[in-house]
């Protein structure tokens, strides 16, 4: 259930750390520091001061102050923050107010896996459970017309590509996106594999067998992710030109074995509610593309590295299937997804640059060769272009992906001597430090502008936080870390809407996902499993009827409503619930 709003003291509604970064936001016209105080639950207080104003604040629409109680350490319930007349609802001070989170988000996981029943042994409630659907799924290639008249050849050949995770609120499996949320798993696994995802930390139908539990949920997606390679020497027509969209599309046959066909979904969008299960429509692939065949070359690497002692076999295919794709990318550079189908996402990317940097990042950290050492360095994601955030590493999302080789290079042993490391390090930490700059100059102190604001905001700040988590874990210098709680606060309440975007966790979660089976509104449809991310706040393409009759009457921060109609607003998605995992293993150890 969800506690009314008690306007307008705004901070996290999960709690905080004993020693850790506390921010409340309130809003005032007040030119003058206002003074406030904490009180615990017997009334006494426990930490007192006077706040910053901030003035106006563009992104909530409001003029600001903030108030740092960070000297408030004593570990307790039933805190209140007061100020003038104002006064927060209660709130908790402990050692880990984040304990549980990371498990949860992880859940999501497991629990839109396709191609497996979903058991009631392994989620919080009887009604998450489900039949599996979309088993062993044989599917060939979509042939047909497209939105704008193209018409699709198709292929001659069908693949078994049962498994993976259905990519968001929608029934559809894509390499692009599965994959960026396939690799924030497997670097989390790396660096919390031992401990938050050991073996049998989460409830999972894989626990006990031995591998970390983060390992056993990514390789759902992994096997799926190679399901999805273009059988070698198939000779497909596919269309060529530079990215463009809506137009007459001139298709050419190319070599496309090893490529990655970039999606697989049903050809009309399945109705909303459905239970996977239930979905009665015919699900097809849909034509290769360079950036989804990325995609595959970067992540296989990634698994060859990673289950290298775990299950060598495991690891040699995939790193074969690795290198095919590289290879397949090169011959095929310029291969965009540039269709437009009825019945899934396009996840469309006119730039592949990155792509082709990330992949190469990570075939280089599995195997040291120098063909993939001279494709880093020739990249210009590598240098960087100097003040471009998205060039430089700084940016992390589903089409912008350079930093996810960075990252790699930065923090993994490879061949690269001591100079070139410490610059991949240095471009994450100036990444960073544009983001500690950001968040000090925007009201609710995060990392996120008022004019960022857009699809899928969440997940955006969370990439942010993971950036500002690396600088720190290469620094060591507690501003990152705290820029990190500000992001995390943020998610859970800190924000204009007195709103905690994740599912189960604060006073008033977010309830009504945009999901198929998480529907409860809809009908006998369960509610959503604790741990779910909303996309957040998007005030750039309002593209659905909700979001639509919102525009132009919120401040960006406000532009969000917690309804199951709104994909634009609501929907939650696997390349946002990954940093999600990532961050809160991060912030809870
Ligand atoms: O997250 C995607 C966002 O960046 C795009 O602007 C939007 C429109 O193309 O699509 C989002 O991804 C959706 C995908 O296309 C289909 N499954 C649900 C995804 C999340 O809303």
């Amino acid at each position: 259930a969800q506690e009314p709003s008690v306007p307008p003291v705004r901070l996290s509604q999960v709690g905080f750390e004993t020693d850790g970064r506390k921010i409340a936001v309130v809003p005032s016209e007040a030119t003058a520091p206002l003074d406030w105080r904490v009180v615990d639950g017997s009334g006494a207080v426990a930490a007192s001061g006077t706040s910053e104003p901030f003035g106006m604040d563009d992104a909530s629409g409001q003029a600001v102050h903030r108030i740092d109680f960070s000297g408030a350490t004593r570990a307790g319930e039933g805190y209140r923050l007061i100020v003038g007349d104002m006064e927060s609802r209660p709130f908790a001070i402990s050692e880990r107010p984040w304990a549980g989170l990371a498990a949860d988000a992880a859940s999501y996981f497991y629990q839109n896996r396709s191609g497996i029943e979903i058991a009631a042994a392994h989620v919080e409630r009887p009604d998450l459970a489900r039949p599996a659907a979309h088993v062993d799924e044989t599917l060939t290639c979509f042939a047909g017309e497209d939105m704008h008249g193209n018409v699709w050849p198709g292929c001659d050949y069908a693949l078994n590509v049962g498994g993976g995770w259905y990519d968001a609120g929608d029934h559809g499996k894509y390499v692009v996106n599965g994959g960026i949320a396939l690799w924030t798993l497997l670097n989390a696994h790396e660096r919390f594999g031992a401990t938050t995802y050991a073996d049998g930390a989460l409830a999972l139908p894989e626990a006990g067998n031995g591998v970390g539990d983060l390992l056993d949920e990514a390789r759902w997606q992994m096997e799926f992710m190679l399901a999805m390679q273009v059988p070698e020497g198939a000779r497909l027509s596919v269309p060529v030109g530079r990215f463009g969209r809506g137009a007459t599309l001139t298709f050419t046959e190319i070599d496309a074995g090893g490529m990655a066909h970039h999606k697989a979904h049903d050809v009309r969008w399945t109705a909303l509610p459905m239970a996977p299960h239930d979905d009665p429509e015919t699900r097809f692939l849909y034509a290769p593309s360079t950036a989804a065949t990325l995609n595959l070359a970067a992540t296989a690497a990634q698994c060859a590295r990673v289950w290298r002692e775990v299950d060598p076999a495991f690891s040699a295919r995939c790193l074969t299937a690795a290198r095919r794709a590289f290879a397949a990318a090169k011959r095929n550079p310029e291969i965009y997804a540039v269709g437009q189908f009825h019945g899934g996402g396009d996840y469309g990317d006119g730039d592949v640059r990155d792509e082709f940097y990330w992949a190469a990042a990570e075939l280089y950290a599995a195997t040291g060769e120098a063909l993939f050492e001279e494709r880093i360095r020739a990249s210009p994601h590598w240098l960087g272009a100097p003040g471009d955030v998205r060039a430089n590493t700084g940016h992390i999302s589903w089409p912008s992906v350079g930093a996810l080789g960075t990252i790699t290079l930065a923090t993994v042993e490879t061949g690269l001597d001591e100079a070139e490391v410490a610059r991949a390090r240095a471009a994450l930490i100036g990444a960073a430090d544009r983001y500690l700059a950001l968040r000090d100059s925007e009201g609710y102190a995060i990392p996120y502008g008022a004019g960022d604001y857009t699809w899928g905001s969440s997940g955006d700040i969370l990439n942010r936080a993971m950036i500002l988590a690396v600088a720190h874990d290469l620094t060591g210098e507690a501003r990152y870390r705290e820029a990190v709680v500000d992001a995390t606060d943020y998610l859970l309440g800190r924000n204009v809407l007195d709103q905690s975007f994740v599912s189960g966790w604060g006073a008033r979660p977010m309830q009504h996902p945009h999901h198929r089976f998480w529907a409860p509104s809809l009908g006998d449809y369960p509610a959503p499993p604790a741990g779910a991310l909303s996309g957040g706040p998007n005030a750039r393409s309002m593209a659905d009827p909700v979001a639509q009759a919102m525009r132009g009457t919120c401040a960006p921060q406000a532009c969000w409503a917690d309804d199951v109609e709104s994909y634009a607003l609501n929907e939650v998605a696997v390349n946002w619930n990954a940093p999600l995992v990532w961050v809160a293993a991060w912030l809870d150890q």
